[in-house]
């Protein structure tokens, strides 16, 4: 069988991630230890199994740009084209921008939180004028490609997967014609991305979640544009259970 595969990575742990505040469309910088796992685990790893790649995609957001530029640095691959979308931006979390996860369940309840972070029609409180990056956000030159109507105020995992099924189908047309493809996105545009690529029904998807800078690896017929298998996480299993289990929390 003629096949191609597709890797897809969350950037590396942001200073957000790190200071356990929603971020969705604020455009903060990895941390320290983003910049290490960058390195460390998803270019080792990638490098490991030996996967090149002749293009990557990444969000208008720095966060991820940063760790593809560290990824494919270290892979001595930084001639390659990076293409930055907006539609790989991270679903925009609304008026929870900034705010801690646990101060917002403490406020809010966890039950609450949880639909904002998981439900899949939840869309979160729109961004308010009075919220600290309301305008950050508004005026970033990373977004000034975005027609006038399309710019969000708040997404659910709905909206966003719904955003990305236009890029998800070039790219995806892309891999066909043997193009060698990295994808490196967000938490929950990372999620849309697999509901889309697996076909996952709605109840099934809200229960992944990605750890960052671990690469997924996916496997296309052809021939027949079909994924051929599962999807493979590429490091230690306890590792990737762990973060798994760390993502899907609330934390402290
Ligand atoms: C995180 C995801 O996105 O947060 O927007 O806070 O992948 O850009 O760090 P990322 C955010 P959760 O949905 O997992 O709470």
């Amino acid at each position: 069988v003629k096949s191609n595969r597709l890797v897809l990575v969350r950037h590396g742990e942001s200073e957000f991630n790190l200071k356990n505040l929603f971020c969705g469309w604020h455009d903060t910088p990895l941390s320290e230890g983003g910049l290490q796992q960058s390195r460390t685990i998803a270019a080792a790893k990638l490098l490991e199994a030996k996967i090149g790649f002749d293009k990557v995609y990444c969000s208008a957001l720095g966060r991820s740009r940063q760790s593809a530029d560290v990824i494919l640095a270290e892979m001595k691959s930084s001639y390659l084209p990076v293409v930055l979308d907006w539609r790989l931006n991270e679903r925009h979390y609304g008026n929870l921008t900034g705010s801690n996860k646990r101060q917002v369940a403490d406020a809010y309840g966890e039950q609450q939180v949880q639909a904002w972070r998981r439900g899949y029609d939840e869309i979160p409180p729109p961004i308010e004028p009075s919220n600290s990056y309301y305008y950050a956000i508004l005026n970033n030159l990373a977004f000034r490609n975005i027609p006038v109507g399309q710019f969000p105020l708040s997404e659910s995992m709905h909206m966003c997967v719904d955003r990305v099924k236009p890029i998800w189908e070039e790219i995806k047309k892309e891999v066909l014609q043997g193009k060698r493809v990295l994808i490196v996105a967000h938490g929950t545009v990372a999620r849309a991305l697999v509901q889309h690529i697996e076909d996952l029904s709605n109840e099934d998807i809200v229960k992944v979640n990605v750890p960052n800078c671990v690469p997924i690896v996916y496997e296309f017929d052809l021939r027949t544009g079909d994924l051929i298998g599962n999807s493979t996480y590429l490091g230690d299993a306890q590792y990737i259970e762990n973060m798994k289990d760390k993502v899907a929390a609330i934390g402290d």
